[in-house]
């Protein structure tokens, strides 16, 4: 199995070496795409082994993420690991989410932020709960936690769904891969993860507005043109959580 780690980053000076430094070693190919970032980030790349592809300017976290997964398809890889260059994920967790990949072939594997929910902060709590509520009906499954960036896409998934790439798509790119991804063939399976919440971190690029917004448009056309998509909203009431190793019974 060939692998890769693709790290989106704007902006992310703070905490780029260290997120990177920390998936070297755990995959093939580590890869940042630094998206215009005008902070010096790709300067603190230097001397680690990491390829780094750099945008001039900012074309949004999905045209990032989509740059980084053709990279890694060149490559050869047939597991791609995405996560944040914010430091919101914690490499070391890579060798769990690609463990359950292994057992899982031909599903999308997601890190579920479930422990420390209650610090998100309020807004954002209540925002992920009705997406993940959305994104369950309209993909067919329960999704504990659809909105996070911590993932492993099988390479023939990556191949199959080809969402939007334009800026104002920056945040629906992921929900669009759960939901397309599911109806291709590619279900998810959750790994609870911790999410770091760091005092110091740099505001959200997440727009409550605009950005809740897309995602929301793009949800409702998919339940609406599959004819509100019953059998879907059938499934995630009455079937559990897939996660990865199965709660003991
Ligand atoms: N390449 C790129 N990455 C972005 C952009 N906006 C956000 N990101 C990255 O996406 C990740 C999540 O963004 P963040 O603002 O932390 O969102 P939050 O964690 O949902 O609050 C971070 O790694 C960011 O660097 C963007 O416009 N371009
Ligand atoms: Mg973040």
């Amino acid at each position: 199995m060939s692998t890769a780690a693709i790290i989106p980053a704007r902006n992310e000076v703070r905490t780029i070496a260290d997120v990177a430094r920390g998936c070297v070693g755990r995959v093939d190919h580590v890869i940042v795409v630094d998206d215009g970032s005008d902070d010096g980030t790709h300067e603190r790349l230097v001397g680690l082994e990491v390829e780094c592809l750099r945008r001039p300017e900012s074309g949004g976290k999905a045209a990032a993420l989509a740059d980084g997964f053709a990279r890694a398809l060149e490559l050869g890889a047939d597991r791609v690991v995405t996560l944040d260059g914010d430091g919101q994920h914690d490499p070391a967790d890579i060798d769990r989410l690609l463990g359950a990949a292994r057992a899982h072939p031909e599903h999308l594997v997601i890190g579920a932020r479930l422990r420390q929910r209650h610090r998100q902060p309020g807004i954002r709590h209540f925002a992920n709960r009705f997406a993940d509520f959305w994104v369950g009906w309209a993909s067919g499954q329960r999704v504990p936690d659809s909105q996070t960036g911590f993932r492993v896409y099988p390479a023939a998934l990556l191949e199959a769904v080809r969402p939007s790439t334009e800026r104002r798509h920056g945040f629906v790119f992921e929900t669009a891969m759960l939901i397309d991804g599911a109806r291709a063939g590619f279900p998810c399976v959750a790994v609870p993860i911790d999410s770091v919440y760091r005092d110091d971190a740099r505001p959200s690029y997440f727009r409550p507005g605009k950005d809740v917004w897309e995602i929301f448009v793009f949800v409702f056309w998919r339940i609406l043109l599959s004819g509100l998509y019953l059998p879907g909203l059938w499934r995630m009431a009455t079937r559990p959580t897939r996660f990865h190793p199965a709660p003991e019974a």
